[in-house]
């Protein structure tokens, strides 16, 4: 039989069957239109015995649930050293030529030790390795138990991701492909494990970019042999961020029975009654059971934090009520953030086998109108940053220290929120977000989108539905971003983002859908179909550079447009400017650390003056620490607006973001609860105004007007009238809001908050000498 060779469409462009032409940019054809699952090159398919092959591999579409143990689970962790190779840049094919998955990598030519989980490119003193563009190889060897097979277990092999597109083989067969990174990858491997020798795994991973990925990005092929060597080229794309490629997160080995629990969602409400909160757990589990067997049955049981059981539930799917309880509530919001219970889900097959699973469940619910958006009916203002996976020497691999540092800044900052700029990141930094109450908007690899054919809608809305299907559970995820900075005015951008977002409201209609946007107000054409707009703004950075006295009025001109015209809570998504830690320069100038500061201090002022308005839903600094870009001149090897440096230390900009992100979360939860009393009962310490302030409860009739609307949602209809401005928002989850919160008392509180926070400002200006506008 032909040898079993996945090629992914990525070497397609680069030698392998494409003629070089004379022409200095043009983009590989790289999908092969007979394999709508499979993306294939042209090499090296030889025969038709191959491509038969090929079609049997499946594309691995849903990381499934993430590796737990229990009674019937292990998890054996396959992370380490492994064996690692480029392919040659001018032979791309190589490895799939010479069968480099049949044996270890060391058998077929040279190897280097590579970690995993890490990115490939800075660990070693290798150039080529850094700025690779193709084909790398990785293999590892390793044994499982033999009972594994004696007691019938199945095993199922899990990656956290591998970007960009990748082939995995498990003793020399090619057992499941993936496109894109970012995204887990799973595969039962129960027959193509060997249990009484050693197995080998070999993963091949390609990070190549071209206009049909996501995110996308060019080939420039320079033919002037005059300049170049022949086959040159180079890949650009349309970020910032260093284009980190490899096995990037966790690799497991996981048992399952035959029987087993194979996906779970839940969705939580939370209910007010006069002050006191009840919350409800729908839930839904599939299972799976050995072929000629009956469906299993299921049982859950909710337990605490200390392990006492709460409620339990005998039935595949239902719903489960919890009185009094203790809310998933976001960072300094409650004196008890990020709390979570454990949903364990029990199936039982016909044959009396057992699989259990521990699922964590945060009681929450978040929704949102015209002007703003809601968490357990309390109005919630987001301050955060957009961050990066990225740091030195592991790249984008996962590394458990720097993430617990990272959410130790996080709090540090008084931060509540950050944004998976520009892609979703490891399972395992969600794990935090859960556990610490710290928000996210979770956001899609697509970033700086453009063209907007159907193949590449088509293949956004398989991520986005891959995407919200692994973080769908997450209390801390709070909305989905579909993408970055998309080139949304492009005519094709209305069509495409109407169908985008409406899949990934059909996906999850229980948190509101947004992008990220840059165009201007009126040449956007995505917001119409958000829940939410975030919009990045760089004033007195990439435009009117140096002229700190122009923020306040553009940014509160620009930020007023976008809610009269799309009549949605609007906030600032990216904002600041670069500095080099350790450059001052008074008076401020461009690229000093005051420079920085005082950008910042000028926007505060702004950002005040919009949440007087009633819409402005918050603001996120742009970008919590330094990252890698690409080489290039206009920057210092990192993109500088990072209140921390890359490792982490605080720049000046730090230390007055963490001033105003704990004024604005003292002064809202006080102003808050000033509304739910008189001004004389308003000396309650925090831990008694748990549950006693909040907005009062949605009367049953709202909700079961709530509910009907939901049940009965007909999209097309709903997206007409949205387009015609006849409907705002029906969906369950839309409360009128406005009129709970903004009473007087609250209102003339947030003014006091927003003089007192000004004179913080003010001070901050006065010492560092600042002249604000
Ligand atoms: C942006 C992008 C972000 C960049 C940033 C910058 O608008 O969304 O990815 O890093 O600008 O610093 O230029």
């Amino acid at each position: 039989m032909g040898p079993l060779i996945l090629i992914l469409l990525l070497c397609a462009g680069l030698s392998c069957g494409l003629d070089i032409i004379n022409q200095e940019e043009r983009v590989p054809k790289s999908f092969n239109d007979n394999h709508e699952n499979f993306m294939f090159a042209t090499l090296p398919i030889q025969t038709e015995d191959d491509i038969v092959n090929q079609t049997e591999v499946p594309v691995s579409s849903w990381g499934g649930l993430y590796p737990q143990t229990s009674v019937s689970r292990e998890v054996k962790p396959l992370d380490g050293v492994w064996s690692f190779r480029l392919s040659p840049k001018d032979d791309p094919d190589k490895g799939f030529r010479e069968l480099w998955f049949e044996k270890p990598l060391s058998t077929t030519g040279t190897v280097i030790a590579m970690a995993v989980p890490s990115s490939y490119n800075e660990v070693t003193e290798d150039k080529n390795i850094r700025e690779h563009v193709g084909w790398a190889w990785y293999d590892t060897q390793f044994y499982v138990p033999a009972r594994w097979q004696d007691e019938k277990k199945r095993v199922v092999l899990r990656f956290g991701s591998v970007t960009y597109n990748s082939i995995i083989y498990l003793n020399g067969k090619a057992i499941t492909s993936h496109l894109g990174g970012h995204l887990p990858i799973m595969a039962d491997v129960t027959s193509s494990l060997m249990y009484s020798s050693k197995n080998l795994l070999t993963v091949a991973v390609n990070n190549t970019l071209t206009p049909e990925t996501i995110p996308q990005g060019t080939i420039i092929f320079h033919n002037d042999l005059s300049r170049y060597p022949p086959g040159y080229f180079e890949q650009k794309y349309n970020f910032d961020f260093f284009n980190f490629a490899g096995i990037d997160r966790p690799v497991f080995l996981y048992t399952t029975p035959q029987t087993y629990v194979d996906n779970i969602r839940v969705i939580t409400k939370v209910f007010n009654t006069q002050g006191s909160y009840s919350a409800s757990i729908e839930y839904d589990i599939t299972s799976q059971s050995p072929a000629g067997q009956d469906n299993a049955s299921c049982s859950v049981f909710l337990v605490d934090a200390n392990d006492t059981l709460v409620v339990n539930g005998s039935s595949c799917s239902g719903t489960l009520t919890v009185s009094q309880p203790q809310l998933w509530w976001p960072y300094l919001m409650d004196p008890i953030a990020g709390y979570q219970y454990t949903l364990w889900v029990r199936v039982t097959g016909s044959l009396d086998e057992i699989d259990e699973y521990p699922l964590k469940v945060g009681l929450r619910e978040v929704a949102w109108n015209t002007s703003g958006v809601t968490i357990n009916g309390r109005p919630l203002y987001i301050r955060g940053c957009g961050k990066h996976e990225d740091a030195d020497i592991r790249g984008k691999g996962y590394d458990a220290a720097l993430v617990v540092k990272d959410f130790a800044l996080l709090k540090w900052l008084g931060a509540n929120s950050f944004r998976t700029s520009h892609y979703p990141y490891a399972e395992e930094i969600m794990d935090r977000a859960d556990a610490e109450g710290i928000m996210v908007i979770d956001e899609s690899p697509a970033i700086g989108l453009s063209g907007f054919d159907p193949a590449l809608r088509d293949r956004h809305i398989a991520v986005m539905e891959e995407f919200i299907m692994r973080d769908r559970n997450r209390p801390s995820v709070i909305m989905w971003s579909v993408g970055n900075e998309p080139k949304s005015s492009q005519l094709a951008a209305d069509d495409y983002f109407r169908a985008v977002v409406n899949a990934s409201k059909l996906a999850d209609p229980t948190r509101p859908v947004t992008a990220v946007l840059s165009e201007s107000v009126n040449s956007d054409l995505a917001a119409q179909w958000l829940d939410v707009i975030w919009v990045n703004r760089y004033f007195s950075w990439y435009s009117d550079t140096g002229h700190l006295e122009v923020i306040q009025r553009q940014t509160v001109t620009e930020f007023q447009e976008w809610h009269s015209k799309f009549q949605r809570p609007v906030g600032i998504s990216e904002y600041g400017a670069g500095s080099i830690p350790g450059l001052h320069m008074g008076p401020s100038f461009t690229w000093s650390e005051e420079y920085q500061t005082e950008l910042l201090l000028n926007n505060f002022k702004a950002f005040d003056d919009l949440r007087d308005q009633g819409f402005f839903m918050g603001e996120m600094i742009w970008n919590f620490a330094d990252f890698l870009t690409p080489q290039e001149y206009n920057r210092p090897a990192m993109c500088m607006k990072g209140l921390f440096t890359r490792t982490r230390q605080p720049k000046m900009a730090a230390q007055v973001t963490r001033a105003r992100y704990h004024d604005l979360a003292e002064w809202d939860n006080s102003c808050e609860r000033r509304q739910g009393s008189t001004p004389d009962e308003d000396d309650s310490t925090s831990e008694e105004l748990n549950g006693i302030f909040a907005i009062p409860a949605k009367d049953a009739r709202l909700r079961a007007k709530e509910e009907e609307s939901f049940s009965e949602f007909d999209y097309d209809d709903f997206e007409a009238k949205r387009k015609e401005g006849e409907v705002l928002d029906t969906r369950r989850g839309i409360v009128e809001r406005s009129s709970e919160f903004l009473v007087q008392s609250q209102a003339q509180c947030l003014s006091d908050a927003a003089a007192s926070r000004q004179t913080r400002v003010q001070a901050f200006a006065h010492v560092f000498g600042f002249g604000l506008a």
